[in-house]
C-alpha cells in the first residue's frame, strides 16, 4: 500500500532548526521533508520560533525552550512545564493532528511519548540518542511495551542501549548527498577532519592525539560547547598540529570537508547514529573510527574506513596511516546507495505506513496485539 502520506513533524525543543543546537535532529528533519516529498508526501513541520524555512509548510511557535537533556545526569526529569516550547508544539499538534495520517515526534523528552495514545492520529516516535535518563527510558521503553511499532531509531547500538531496544524499527539516517561535492584528490598535507560539537563525549582528544601521533594536521568543525575541553585536547600540540575551522553552515562544511584525507570520529559515548560520517562519505572522504555506536555501523572496515578498537588511541592512528588505501569513490557510492535523503526516507515511509496500519490497536492490558 503506497497511499500519500501526510506528516506532522514535531522538532526538537532545544532550539530552532537551523540554529546549530538542535545537532542532528536538524539534519534529520532536512533529510525527511526533502526525502519524504520526493517520494509524493506532504510533510509539514512545527518547530520553534526564529526556527528555518522546512517541509511544505513550517509552523513556528513561542516559548520557552527546553534544557537539553545531554547535560542533566541520569536521575534527572527535564519537566516540559506549561508555556514551555515543547507543550505548546504538542498543543499544535492535538489540535491539528486531524489534517494529518501521522505525527512523528523527534523530541527527546517525555511529552510526547505520553502523548502517543492521546491523538486522534497515530504518534511515531524517531529517538535521537542512546539511553541517557531512568525518566526517558521508562518512557520509551513503556512505549514500545504497548506499542513496538510506533518507535524507530538510527542504529542497532542505539536501539541496545534500551530495555526493550531490540523491539525498535532501525532507519538509519540520510543526508542530501546531491549537494556534497565529491572531491577526488584530497589537499596534499594529508590533513584530517574532526566534526561536532566540542564536548566531552566526542573525544576530541584521542583524536587529537591520534593525529599528533599520525604525523596529521587535524581541521576542526564544530559548535565549541566547551571551552575547556577544546584547551586540554589542543594544549601542548605542536604549531599548526590543529586547526579551527569554525561552525560553518552545513553548506561550508559540504564544501570543505572533501579536502581532507580523512575524518576521525572517537566517541566516547553510544553516538547514536553519526551522521558527519555520512557527509563526509559522500564527499569521497572515508571515516576512521572507534567501533562504537552508530559510526561502526556506518563505516564498511577496510572499504569506506576503518574501524578501531574504541579508546585505542594508536590503533586510530595506526589506522590514519593508511586511509590512502581506500577508494573515495567507494565512500561516495555507499552515501548513495545506502545513506541518502531518498534511501532513508524509503525506510521511513515502510516504517510510518505501518503506524498508520496498526491505529488504534493497542490492547492497554499490556500485550500488542499480534497481527
Ligand atoms: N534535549 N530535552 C532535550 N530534548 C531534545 O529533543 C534534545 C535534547 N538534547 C539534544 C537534542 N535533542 C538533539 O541535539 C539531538 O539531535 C541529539
Amino acid at each position: 500500500m503506497n497511499h500519500r502520506l501526510r506528516v506532522l513533524i514535531v522538532s526538537t525543543p532545544v532550539g530552532p532548526i537551523g540554529s546549530g543546537i538542535g545537532g542532528g535532529v536538524d539534519m534529520t528533519i532536512r533529510a525527511l521533508t526533502s526525502g519524504l516529498a520526493t517520494l509524493g508526501h506532504r510533510v509539514e513541520v512545527v518547530a520553534p520560533d526564529g526556527s528555518a524555512t522546512v517541509g511544505d509548510v513550517t509552523h513556528r511557535v513561542a516559548g520557552t525552550v527546553q534544557p537539553s537533556i545531554q547535560l542533566v545526569d541520569r536521575s534527572t526529569v527535564v519537566p516540559s512545564p506549561v508555556g514551555s516550547v515543547l507543550a505548546n508544539m504538542w498543543s499544535f499538534a492535538r489540535r491539528s493532528c486531524t489534517d494529518f495520517d501521522v505525527v512523528l515526534n523527534l523530541a527527546y523528552d517525555e511529552l510526547p511519548f505520553h502523548e502517543t495514545f492521546e491523538l486522534a492520529r497515530p504518534v511515531a516516535h524517531l529517538v535521537s540518542m542512546g539511553s541517557l535518563t531512568d525518566a526517558m527510558d521508562r518512557a520509551i521503553d513503556e512505549t514500545l511495551r504497548l506499542a513496538p511499532w510506533s518507535v524507530a531509531m538510527h542504529s542497532n547500538a542505539q536501539a541496545g542501549t534500551f530495555l526493550r531496544g531490540t523491539a525498535t524499527t532501525i532507519v538509519g539516517s540520510g543526508v542530501d548527498v546531491e549537494s556534497c561535492s565529491f572531491v577526488d584528490l584530497p589537499n596534499a598535507d594529508g590533513r584530517v577532519a574532526f566534526v561536532g560539537r566540542i564536548s566531552a563525549e566526542k573525544g576530541l582528544r584521542d583524536v587529537v592525539d591520534a593525529c599528533v601521533t599520525a604525523r596529521r594536521p587535524l581541521h576542526v568543525w564544530g559548535y565549541r560547547q566547551d571551552e575547556n575541553e577544546w584547551n586540554e585536547a589542543v594544549a601542548g600540540v605542536p604549531p599548526h598540529g590543529v586547526t579551527y575551522r569554525g561552525f560553518v553552515t552545513t553548506e561550508i562544511l559540504r564544501s570543505e570537508i572533501g579536502e581532507c584525507a580523512a575524518l576521525v570520529m572517537a566517541p566516547k559515548w553510544t553516538e547514536a547514529f553519526g551522521n558527519v560520517a555520512i557527509e563526509a562519505m559522500a564527499c569521497g572522504v572515508p571515516v576512521v573510527s572507534y567501533r562504537r555506536g552508530g559510526p561502526a555501523e556506518i563505516v564498511v572496515d577496510g572499504e569506506t574506513g576503518y574501524l578501531v578498537a574504541p579508546d585505542d588511541v594508536p590503533g586510530l592512528a595506526g589506522a590514519l596511516r593508511n586511509v590512502e588505501t581506500l577508494s573515495r569513490r567507494a565512500c561516495r557510492q555507499r552515501a548513495e546507495t545506502h545513506f541518502s535523503t531518498q534511501a532513508f526516507a524509503h525506510r521511513v515511509e515502510a516504517w510510518l505506513q505501518g503506524v498508520c496500519g496498526r491505529f488504534g490497536r493497542v490492547d492497554f492490558s499490556g500485550t500488542p496485539l499480534s497481527f
